[in-house]
């Protein structure tokens, strides 16, 4: 086959399509990013997608989910025009003008009615990885004067943000996989999820992980199951779900206690070290062994891993860490271990990627002092919540929208997400939701939220706009100071009514009189802009003029000045606070935690490899591949339950029941049943193959100051049917 340019007209057979012209862009169905090469038809159809090999970062690796977007594109489920819903809850389909008149209006009654703040906005995992839309977001609430603002990351990992905010946090960042000797991951399967941050790279994580082992790097994984990643592993801690706050505290009792920590260190950073020391005192490797079922000389082989044999590495955390009983601690403690450690970029070290799209920017070796903001106000009228970096909780969100009063939110616009699968107490999260006075979804598919919507705007696809990446501008997600850009590719489908959300929501300003600033500029509201002028817009700081980030469509890992850590500041006098009040009083409860009688196995999260949470499983392909939405047991449990494979079973606790599918996973710890989320459609739908199994976790059961759902570690009762 001819290599091909983006502009020539070539014809080149693939399978049963005829692919006229072909253009190159980058996925954005996960945090992957991995760059591709898209065939497009005759009519301008998107016919055939494949990975590119001229990547300079994911180098032709593409999965099977990513390589779903012909269908996604062209496919049945895809919603193509404006719909609204009729009282008997039928969709009837409307032109877009009229779908926007009829929303502003509606806005226009709810915020004269109860003010803006009952405007609110829930921004869903499509919203992260779509640049212009997610400015979007955050420029129309504050346009017309809302703050209710909620997000996945409060029923994802706020473990992380409460811990940097009660911690503190190193202003040089932490050593990356590719400067690491060591690495740790808890609950965290980038082979699966492609999750990066914490300075692991998950752009073809694969070849990540390959390349660390073969620079020797050392491996320790924490999790129930043996994840994909435990092939890399020198040490498996296969615990019990829901203890890692057992597990990370009694890490730090063996290293505090045989003074594997790093004094210097901790001598001029650290705050708390001697509370800290007795804190975890009782977290003795033989008390932590039988509470996370493992054997305490492989927790002090782990401990002796991280913290003497190797003297450069880090650690990251994923979902597994951060959804279980008492995670804010789980998070604090591993990240201590980090801290006790000193293993952050020290001044003169190099940073990997001082970021394309953002300013230049200062790093230096010092530490950030706590923030608190839940302290700071302002607090909801629900139980006094408050706060994270300026969002409202989204385990809160059902009640936001029940309680009424000053403040409840009536208006609630899903501009990528799925909240009616998403949300913890399931049950309670429909209620809410299909009481609202007005909910608007976009969504390219029928998805449960939409079904719940007065009006569901069908969103362009991703390869139907230009964007550009990081879509964060947050360069810790990417190993290079890489950068691309990608075109729109192809048209939306001819006939169709499909609107970028953001433009949505810019007729809806526009209509409600008024003005969006993006990027400290005021935008024209009488003439739209182009998606093009605003990523120049949201690019204007880059280091790299988007001019030139577009003249590679692979993307580029570009020559900019090397960032080197700088010194700290003589007056800079911050140090960690390893061990504030509450930590220390989530410690003592943490220790007395069990649970409840006859709750004999624990619930596990996991990811499933094909879908992206509830996006694709409309698809035949997908469902092919996944008929069900099983729950995950180990053979022996099978067999001691009288299940065979495709059997049903009830999963109950004190919260509710669900039915499942059993199918055997021997790389499951034995006691643990884990299910994958936001499959099960409504409650009341036939899906019992699908398990909804957010009817088992309950919105009260939380972390305090995050209000995060007890997701994984939970006790559950076992049943064959
Ligand atoms: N294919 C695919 N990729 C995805 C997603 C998807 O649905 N599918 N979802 C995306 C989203 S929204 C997110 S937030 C990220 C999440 O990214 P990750 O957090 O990396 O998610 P997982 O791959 O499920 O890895 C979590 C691991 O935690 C383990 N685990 C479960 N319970 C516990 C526990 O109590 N303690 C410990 N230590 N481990 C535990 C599980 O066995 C699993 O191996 O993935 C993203 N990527
Ligand atoms: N029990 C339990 N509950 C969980 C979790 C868990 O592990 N266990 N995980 C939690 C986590 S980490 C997360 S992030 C949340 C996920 O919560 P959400 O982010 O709310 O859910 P998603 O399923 O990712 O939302 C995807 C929706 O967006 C639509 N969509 C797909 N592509 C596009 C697009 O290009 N534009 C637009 N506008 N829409 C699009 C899809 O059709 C789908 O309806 O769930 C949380 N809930
Ligand atoms: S790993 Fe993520 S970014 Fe890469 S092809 Fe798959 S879905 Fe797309
Ligand atoms: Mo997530």
């Amino acid at each position: 086959m001819k290599r091909l340019t983006g502009k020539k007209t070539i014809i080149m057979d693939a399978g049963d399509v005829m692919v006229q012209r072909e253009g190159v862009s980058f996925c954005r169905t996960c945090g992957g990013f991995c760059g591709v090469r898209l065939g497009i038809d005759e009519q301008g159809r998107l016919a055939q997608i494949k990975g590119d090999k001229e990547h300079p970062l994911t180098e032709g690796y593409a999965c099977f989910k990513g390589l779903r977007a012909v269908e996604t594109h062209n496919g049945p489920a895809r919603l193509l025009h404006p719909l609204k819903r009729r009282p008997d809850g039928s969709f009837e389909r409307i032109p877009l003008r009229q779908a926007l008149d009829e929303i502003a209006e509606k806005l226009q009654i709810v915020i004269a009615a109860h003010g803006a703040q009952a405007v609110a906005i829930y921004r869903g995992t499509p919203n992260y990885v779509n640049a212009i839309s997610y400015a979007f977001v955050d420029a129309w609430l504050k346009a017309i004067g809302s703050d209710s603002l909620f997000s996945t990351v409060t029923i994802d990992q706020p473990a992380k943000w409460v811990a940097a905010a009660r911690l503190g946090y190193w202003r040089a960042g932490k050593r990356s996989i590719s400067q690491s000797d060591v690495w740790l991951f808890a609950g965290h399967n980038p082979l699966v999820s492609h999750q990066g941050g914490g300075g692991f790279y998950a752009n073809h994580p694969v070849n990540r992980m390959r390349q660390a082992r073969e620079r020797g790097m050392k491996v320790i994984v924490i999790d129930p199951r043996r994840s994909e990643l435990t092939h890399y592993a020198d040490i498996h801690l296969q615990i019990r779900p829901g203890e890692d706050a057992a597990v990370a505290a009694g890490l730090l009792h063996i290293v505090l206690g045989m003074g594997w920590e790093d004094r210097e260190f901790c001598d001029r950073y650290v705050q708390g070290l001697d509370a800290l020391r007795a804190a975890v005192l009782a977290f003795t490797p033989e008390y932590v062994a039988q509470r996370a079922g493992i054997k305490a000389e492989d927790l002090l082989a782990a401990a002796e891993l991280f913290a003497r044999q190797s003297r450069r590495g880090s650690l990251s955390t994923g979902t597994g860490a951060n959804m279980g009983p008492y995670s804010n601690l789980a998070e604090h403690l591993y990240q201590t271990l980090g801290v006790v450690c000193g293993r952050f970029l020290r001044a003169g070290e190099q940073i990997d990627n001082p970021g394309i799209l953002i300013p230049h920017k200062t790093f230096r070796a010092e530490v950030a002092p706590p923030q608190r903001t839940w302290e700071q106000g302002p607090h909801s009228r629900v139980k006094g919540w408050g706060r994270l970096f300026g969002e409202k909780l989204t385990g809160t969100l059902s009640d936001e929208i029940l309680v009424p009063g000053q403040g409840q939110i009536r208006a609630l616009i899903v501009p990528g997400g799925n909240p009616a699968v998403a949300l913890p107490d399931q049950a309670k999260a429909v209620q809410a939701l299909s009481s609202l006075d007005l909910l608007l979804s976009f969504d390219p598919v029928m998805s449960e939220t939409a079904r719940l919507a007065h009006y569901i705007l069908p969103p362009t696809l991703q390869y139907e706009r230009p964007d550009i990446l990081p879509a964060l501008s947050y360069p810790g997600y990417l190993p290079k100071p890489f950068s691309q850009y990608t075109d729109a590719v192809v048209a939306p489908p001819a006939g169709s009514e499909v609107v970028d959300e953001w433009r949505a929501l810019w007729e809806l300003a526009r209509r409600l009189g008024k003005t969006l600033t993006l990027a400290g500029a005021e935008l024209d509201m009488v003439t739209p802009p182009t998606a093009e002028q605003l990523l120049a817009l949201l690019t204007k700081k880059a280091k790299v003029p988007l001019t030139e980030i577009r003249k590679y469509p692979s993307g580029k890992v570009f020559d900019i000045a090397s960032a080197v850590v700088e010194p700290a500041r003589p007056e800079a006098s911050a140090r960690f606070a390893v061990m504030p009040d509450d930590v220390a009083s989530e410690l003592t409860a943490c220790l007395g935690y069990c649970d409840p009688p006859g709750y004999g196995y624990r619930l596990a999260v996991r990811r499933m490899r094909d879908v992206m949470n509830s996006t694709l499983r409309e698809l035949d392909s997908i469902r092919k591949r996944n008929p069900s939405n099983p729950a995950w047991l180990h053979p022996d449990d099978m067999a001691a339950l009288g299940l065979a494979a495709g059997d049903r079973l009830e999963i109950a606790n004190e919260h509710g029941r669900v039915v499942a599918h059993a199918a055997p996973d021997e790389r499951q710890k034995p006691g643990v049943v884990a299910v994958s989320h936001c499959w099960g459609g409504l409650p009341g739908d036939e899906a019992e193959a699908e398990t909804a199994i957010n009817q088992l976790i309950s919105d009260s059961r939380v972390e305090s100051i995050s209000a995060m759902a007890w997701m994984t570690g939970i006790g559950v009762r076992l049943r064959r049917l």
